[in-house]
């Protein structure tokens, strides 16, 4: 089983866009196992997004992404990283499929609603930079082996 981190940025948060997302990832069969409403500071989303630091978008994205709410959560699976990064669609929702929350949801590439942890090791980094030990509930789907074989 992995974990991934995603948040629904602020954009997705004013447009009312919380239900929608967390519907595709419960219907998906992914376990919520941690999540909060919380206004990140700019220092925190400087931290999130570090490995962006030398592009010209950083400063005007970590700006953005500390104005509001986010809705942040910890989705665990099967292949939890790579599928939400599927059902995301592109960075660019402009070349995200339809189907995808992104290729359905959004249209401009610096209000693109949502984000998902791209690898395995960043999603480690970003669940320990977003949630506490303590935050996370440890409970059994009740559909856990109508899942998975
Ligand atoms: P996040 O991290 O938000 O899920 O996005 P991605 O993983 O899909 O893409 P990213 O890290 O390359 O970009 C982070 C964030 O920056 C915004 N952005 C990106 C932007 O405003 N202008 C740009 O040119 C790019 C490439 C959108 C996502």
């Amino acid at each position: 089983m992995e974990r991934t981190f995603v948040a629904v940025k602020p954009d997705g948060v004013q447009r009312g866009l919380c239900g929608e997302i967390i519907k595709r990832f419960e219907q998906r069969g992914f376990k919520l196992v941690a999540a909060k409403f919380i206004q990140a500071s700019e220092d925190h989303m400087k931290q999130h997004y570090l490995d962006l630091k030398d592009m010209p978008f950083y400063a005007g994205l970590c700006k953005y992404m500390s104005s509001g709410p986010v809705l942040a959560m910890v989705w665990e699976g099967q292949s939890a990283v790579k599928l939400t990064r599927m059902m995301l669609g592109e960075t660019n929702p402009a070349d995200s499929k339809p189907g995808s929350v992104r290729g359905d949801l959004c249209i401009n590439i610096g209000r693109n609603i949502i984000h998902g942890s791209d690898t395995l090791e960043n999603a480690k980094k970003e669940v320990d930079l977003w949630f506490k030990a303590e935050e996370f509930a440890n409970y059994t789907l009740c559909s856990q082996p109508f899942l998975y074989e």
